[in-house]
């Protein structure tokens, strides 16, 4: 730096007046980077900067979402006052009145249509504190089984296909810090170089040390770029993937047969079921040439050690638990899973991705990963939460299907928290159509979302730089995110309103916490002997360990790095391979003459999905304004479309106008949408609301459309 640089900057910083300095962690993604945020005062105006903080996960990288999260956060569109739509529009009104009339509106839904006709609808971006206690909202103060979240969408596949295969659900079996050493890598349906930036280093370094990289995505990516071998498969192809790759496997011998006879159930059967399927009509299914199938069976199945990562590229299927234990079927073939270096990674998507799915937020779950069917679960979670066993509901239904109970009128109310479904659930205009008919619908969000806008009333919540809780990140690592920024205008924390909607309920004796860590207390010992054991995690602990591996079950154990080194979650120890087929049980659309195309959908870099934060954020909108279709040139020419032109996709469901982006990059048979726009651009207007029938996850990730030319 020069003298005149120097002389420049010392006076720049004695301007100065005033620094403050807030500890917080992304609130995007589940790299969970720790982070600050930098507030400072020069002469009266105030100017913000956003950088990355050492840690276990990251080690203070961040992306440009995390760089510019500030943005949103600090934008003037924030809700700061509860808001009650009278005669169609939004007025302010004070709290008081916000509550009186959702106590009124509640009770007089429970009266006339019955306890399960309220529901309540959560989110994985709330922190392991909230998933907690809206479980606990739903299950004592409004005694309804109707609570499902927004993960659902999201994970649901992977968390069932680790079940069942596994018998417990921790996306990585492994901590990141292996991933370097390992000699082959799948990854599966997954675009981590866009959606989770931070976690490239790892798989650089492999590659540095020669590891061989396999990426399987129809599209060319900048995450299949680092690949050494690409296999393009056609979309929804995965299940006939996997079963071809293990085919090889078995063929070429390259199973190990002392692991499998000590640790895997169902192997036998497995193998007879991949009998007849033949390598031919696996390519054909596929689009992948046999050459290719053997060369990454080959390579994955003769190297000492592998890991396989998957995302929702093959997970969001209605077969995607399919997918899921296919994968997990060439790990446990390979015995490729319980030592170093070799594992599986379902790479969670939401920041607190993981610790939402655990904690009872789902319709068939208790915390602790106990389930609402086990009596014995049951009674150990209501002797916690002080009611009797009796009083608890019992299992409700998956995400989709509550907007389907609202259509039918059997669902009438709703408490929405952190989503905006309007935008992120398949069958978008039925989606509208239904919430809708709501007699009474609550909004807790950060903004006036495309959701909240049909809402009779919002509650303004607070951001991560306001709200201190628990995330537990991509590896399974439990994180504590500080956030001592003062809480805007009116806004109260997700937690707290939840303590207030109690009161007002007449509960407030269950929900009497002061604090986060209060409930984090309680947490610990609702998890306590569960699958995903926290009670041996303190807010100190974090601290002072900056985040614990889950199982953590006593104050001194230091958390689990790595999973079934010895055993297996189920009772007798052994995981289970399962035979699929790709052929699933609910039929995939498949391209017709009328919609001759695949269409699926995902996401870019600088976007979040529904948008509702990052559209917020001048220097992210400004990336990418507005959503496209990434198409082949020769598909293109094809359809007589330009580049850069507007382009009508259209499905049986209806339709998006959207700009061209051709791209060889692509396979001819697909098209490409990212999901986070709204309105004529909203592309899950596209989407079927086909369920996967193991998880009930849609299959969000396959549509067959046509295209044209926009007229206008
Ligand atoms: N920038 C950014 N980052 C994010 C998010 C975001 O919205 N924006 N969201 C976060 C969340 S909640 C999640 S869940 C994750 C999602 O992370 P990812 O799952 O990695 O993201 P997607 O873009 O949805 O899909 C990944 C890839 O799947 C491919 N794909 C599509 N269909 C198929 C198929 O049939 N088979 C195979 N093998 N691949 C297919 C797509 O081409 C895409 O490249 O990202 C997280 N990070
Ligand atoms: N076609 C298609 N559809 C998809 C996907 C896909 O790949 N393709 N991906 C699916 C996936 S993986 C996911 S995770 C879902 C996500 O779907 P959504 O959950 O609907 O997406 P978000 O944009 O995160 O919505 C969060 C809302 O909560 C608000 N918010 C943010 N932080 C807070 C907070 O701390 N408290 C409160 N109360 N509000 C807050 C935001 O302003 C926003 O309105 O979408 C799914 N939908
Ligand atoms: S979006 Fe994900 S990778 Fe980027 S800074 Fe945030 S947490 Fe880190
Ligand atoms: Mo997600």
């Amino acid at each position: 730096m020069t003298e005149l640089m120097l002389k420049y900057f010392r006076s720049k910083q004695q301007e100065v007046q005033k620094e403050e300095v807030y500890d917080s962690q992304c609130p995007f993604c589940s790299m969970q980077c720790k982070m600050q945020l930098i507030e400072q005062t020069v002469v009266s105006r105030k100017t913000y900067k956003t950088i990355g903080k050492d840690n276990p996960t990251t080690g203070g990288r961040l992306c440009i979402k995390g760089n510019n999260a500030h943005q949103h956060a600090l934008s003037s569109e924030r809700v700061k006052h509860p808001l009650m739509k009278v005669d169609g529009e939004f007025v302010p009104v004070s709290w008081r009145e916000a509550l009186e009339r959702i106590r009124q509106e509640f009770t007089s839904i429970q009266q006339e249509d019955g306890l399960d006709a309220l529901s309540v609808y959560g989110s994985a971006s709330v922190t392991n504190e909230e998933a907690y206690l809206l479980g606990k909202f739903a299950r004592v103060a409004l005694r309804t089984r109707h609570i499902d979240y927004n993960g659902r969408l999201c994970m649901a596949s992977a968390a069932t296909g680790a079940n069942q295969s596994f018998g417990m659900d921790r996306g990585f079996t492994n901590s990141l810090d292996e991933i370097p050493y390992t000699r082959t890598i799948i990854l599966a349906g997954t675009n981590i170089a866009e959606c989770q930036p931070t976690i490239l280093p790892y798989f650089e370094e492999a590659k540095d040390n020669g590891a061989y990289i396999i990426a399987v995505d129809p599209r060319e990516t900048a995450t299949t770029e680092m690949a050494d071998l690409h296999l393009k498969n056609k979309p929804g192809s995965d299940v006939a993937l996997v079963n071809g790759l293990l085919k090889i496997i078995i063929e070429e011998r390259l199973t190990d047969e002392t692991f499998i006879k000590e640790r895997v159930h169902g192997f036998e059967e497995v193998k007879e079921s991949l009998a007849s399927f033949d390598l031919e009509e696996c390519a054909q299914i596929t689009g992948v040439s046999k050459e290719q199938l053997y060369q990454a069976a080959v390579i994955f199945g003769q190297e000492a050690t592998g890991m396989i990562f998957t995302a929702r590229g093959i997970e969001q299927q209605t077969d995607g638990t399919a997918a899921v234990r296919g994968y997990i079927n060439i790990l446990l073939a390979t015995g490729n899973i319980g030592r170093p270096y070799s594992g599986y990674g379902a790479i969670t998507g939401q920041g607190n991705g993981q610790g939402a799915r655990e904690h009872g937020q789902k319709a068939d779950q208790l915390p602790g990963y106990r389930s609402i069917e086990n009596k014995a679960d049951r009674e150990y979670i209501a002797g916690i939460w002080g009611v009797s066993e009796e009083d608890l509901p019992g299992k409700g239904v998956s995400a989709y299907e509550m907007v389907e109970r609202i259509d039918e009128g059997t669902i009438t109310g709703m408490f929405l928290m952190c989503s905006n479904p309007l935008i992120s659930q398949p069958n978008a205009n039925f989606v509208e159509k239904a919430l809708k008919k709501l007699k009474f619908l609550v909004v807790a969000d950060m903004f006036v979302s495309e959701t909240a806008k049909l809402a009779d009333m919002i509650l303004p919540a607070s951001s991560y730089l306001e709200d201190q809780g628990t995330m537990t990140n991509v590896e399974g690592r439990v994180t504590l995110r500080e956030a001592k920024r003062p809480l805007p205008g009116e806004v109260r924390n997700d937690w707290q309103i939840i303590c207030d909607m109690a009161e007002v309920l007449g509960k407030g004796k269950y929900f009497p916490y002061r604090s986060a860590e209060e409930i984090f207390e309680e947490l610990r010992i609702a998890s306590r002997g569960g699958k995903a054991d926290y009670y041996g995690i303190t807010y100190q602990k974090l601290r002072e360990n900056s985040g614990v591996l889950w199982p953590c079950p006593d104050e001194s154990h230091k958390g689990t790095q790595r999973l079934f080194e010895s055993s297996f979650a189920h009772l007798d120890g052994k995981a289970e391979m399962a035979v699929i087929s790709h052929v699933p049980e609910v039929p995939k659309e498949t391209p017709t003459d009328e919609f001759p195309l695949f269409l699926t959908t995902g996401r870019v870099m600088s976007q979040y999905l529904t948008g509702e934060q990052t559209r917020r954020s001048a220097s992210l909108a400004a990336r990418d304004f507005e959503s496209f279709v990434e198409i082949h040139p020769d598909t293109a020419k094809k359809y007589q479309l330009k580049d850069r032109a507007l382009v009508r996709v259209q499905s049986k469901r209806g339709s998006v106008v959207v700009r061209s982006r051709c791209s060889d990059k692509i396979r001819k048979d697909t098209v490409f949408v990212p999901f986070h726009w709204t309105q004529t651009q909203n592309v899950n207007q596209l989407v079927a609301n086909d369920l996967d029938p193991a998880c009930r996850m849609p299959g969000l990730k396959l549509t067959a459309v046509n295209i044209s030319p926009a007229q206008d």
